[in-house]
């Protein structure tokens, strides 16, 4: 079992605890040992195997959970869960999510008017049998119905490169306008995480009415959900929804720390508040009644001992101990990026030729690139054999000639083929400039057999970056089943790099293992994989995984100039 499946388990045992009313210490111990599990780069399946370990030694992990990880390792189930399930339904865990309905009445609405699905909920609300529930009301009512439309839409996540457009777009358009002096994205868009439930968009306006007109006319919105004084909710063509909220400028650096989140890294500032005897929300930052800061972030962090921290990183991580000892990372940035090795091109699935990928990533400012086209094995992609890919090689050498100012090397993104043997012989793959080895076929193999696979490649002379390591598809395909801990020291022994591929479908390497592969010294390339000429746009969204993960332009290899990255080349060969 993996660390994320695991993980969700003590999720929903905290969840359904909470709406059992059992007490708030045990709730948040489960809590915290999922959070544990899911931040952690280590099986702790191989911890539980492993007799030298103890589950113990993991922070926030005593006796009782170990011994219920131990059994879920081992049976794949946790019997507690079972037992509370068999009580509560499903729905009911869902009616948890929706904003501002607490355990307390979740349990009420369950228990009192045996309601256990969101279609139940927005029956009953509609009706008014919520509204006269004792301690709810019309109010109430009202917010649970606008929450399940929350709810129902978060389901659907959707890629940081949609939603991320989507925003930019009506921003700059808002902007526009001028009464609005500040917009800004905030949420998991600004953090940059993979997926976003929906966008956070602030903005500072002197006319709250005009700027929500002007969000409700823009061609991407398609409805209207809901509509206050200060903030309204629609619903973009792309089916993510999006918050608008209009601050007074004197709490906008407040609700840019607050609605930017995450959830855990405000719940340490708020923390860190009440110990100097002050509080934080999203109107500012106040000493009683008084108003002490809240018009920049930079003003909140202060107030609360710290310096600013990078939205990439507030996932409560680690990156509050780094700024409060000065630590944080300087996080690597799209312009530090000098080189992509990893692009195809119509030899193989690509849709353009050399010469026009190398136009366009020179004009994108690259110094270098790798020509990385399929190796035989992939068939439906025209992959290549020896012959046809010395033959791609001679005209990479012509289009050499023919461009100046960018440099580029003869490539193979190499299949590692199911049994654990590259796609071309080492002959073939010594005369390259760069090989990337990658799994395609076979990612549902057992553990042993991937390991094999990727151990195999890492150990080969002529492989110099492992691509896309997981193989998995954001959403819709699962990873390989990769033993992390085994995979990062091999590749830190023999000094393969690792890619974080940039294609906002894949970002593999995740955010966790980059951070673990940093940790252990291991050079990531951050490349696009580009299939087409404006493919190097994707160069961002590789970028902020890597900042997630608290990279540095020294981390990332392909930061170098042409002349250091030739360097590290040749002394890794
Ligand atoms: P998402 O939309 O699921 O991709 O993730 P976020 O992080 O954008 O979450 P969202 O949209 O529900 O809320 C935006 C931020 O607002 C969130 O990161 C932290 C803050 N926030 C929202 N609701 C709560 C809450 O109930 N408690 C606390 N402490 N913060 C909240
Ligand atoms: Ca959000
Ligand atoms: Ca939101």
């Amino acid at each position: 079992m993996q660390n994320q499946q695991i993980a969700m388990l003590f999720e929903e045992l905290g969840d359904l605890l909470e709406i059992q009313g059992a007490n708030s210490f045990r709730v948040r111990a489960y809590r915290n040992a999922a959070r544990t599990l899911e931040n952690m780069s280590e099986s702790v399946t191989d911890i539980v195997e492993s007799p030298s370990r103890k589950l113990t030694d993991l922070e926030g992990i005593g006796k009782d959970l170990a011994a219920k990880i131990e059994v879920v390792v081992q049976t794949g189930e946790l019997p507690q869960l079972n037992e509370l399930r068999a009580v509560i339904p499903a729905g009911v865990l869902e009616m948890l999510r929706i904003p501002g309905l607490g355990p307390k009445k979740v349990a009420a609405l369950f228990h009192d008017l045996g309601i256990s699905t969101l279609i139940d909920l927005k029956a009953a609300c509609e009706s008014g049998r919520v509204a006269e529930m004792k301690g709810f009301g019309k109010k109430t009512a009202q917010t649970i119905l606008e929450g399940i439309e929350h709810v129902e839409a978060a389901g659907n996540r959707v890629l940081i490169s949609i939603a991320s457009r989507s925003a930019e777009e009506i921003v700059a358009d808002l902007k526009q306008l001028p009464s609005v002096s500040q917009v800004s994205v905030a949420g998991s868009c600004r953090r940059r995480r993979e997926t976003c439930g929906d966008l956070d968009v602030l903005a500072i306006a002197q006319d709250s009415g005009e700027v929500m007109d002007r969000l409700a006319a823009h061609p991407l919105v398609e409805k209207v959900l809901a509509r206050g004084e200060t903030k309204q909710r629609v619903r973009l063509r792309s089916r993510i929804e999006m918050d608008l909220r209009v601050v007074p400028a004197e709490s906008y650096g407040a609700a840019m720390q607050y609605f930017t989140g995450s959830k855990e890294h405000n719940i340490v500032i708020r923390r860190r508040a009440q110990e100097r005897g002050l509080k934080v929300n999203e109107y500012g930052v106040f000493r009683g009644d008084e108003y002490v800061a809240g018009a920049t972030e930079e003003e909140v962090y202060a107030a609360v001992g710290l310096p600013w921290i990078p939205p990439e990183l507030r996932e409560n991580r680690g990156e509050i101990e780094l700024a409060e000892q000065g630590r944080l990372p300087k996080l690597i940035e799209v312009e530090d990026i000098q080189g992509d090795l990893h692009m195809h091109t119509t030899a193989t699935d690509g849709t353009a030729s050399i010469l026009e990928m190398a136009e366009a990533a020179k004009a994108r400012g690259l110094k270098y690139i790798a020509i990385t086209d399929h190796s035989k094995r992939v068939a439906m992609a025209n992959g290549l054999d020896a012959t046809r890919l010395r033959q791609h090689w001679n005209e990479i050498e012509d289009a050499r000639g023919k461009i100046s100012g960018i440099q580029i090397l003869k490539g193979i993104e190499c299949d590692i083929l199911e049994d654990a043997t590259l796609d071309l012989d080492d002959e073939v793959l010594s005369e390259a400039d760069w090989v990337i080895a990658v799994l395609h076929y076979g990612l549902k193999q057992p553990r042993e057999q991937i390991m094999q696979r990727l151990l195999n490649a890492i150990r080969n002379p002529n492989v110099d970056a492992i691509g896309h390591p997981s193989g998995r598809l954001v959403g819709s395909r699962p990873a390989a089943d990769i033993d992390y801990t085994t995979f990062l020291k091999a590749a830190a022994d023999h000094g393969v790099m690792l890619e974080i591929n940039a294609s906002p479908s894949r970002l593999d390497l995740d955010d966790i293992q980059a951070a673990a592969a940093k940790a252990l010294g291991i050079q990531i390339v951050i490349d696009t994989d580009s299939h087409a000429t404006n493919g190097f746009e994707s160069l961002v969204y590789g970028v902020g995984q890597a900042r997630r993960a608290g990279l540095t332009k020294a981390d990332v290899a392909n930061s170098r100039s042409w002349p250091d990255f030739q360097k590290l080349l040749t002394s890794r060969r």
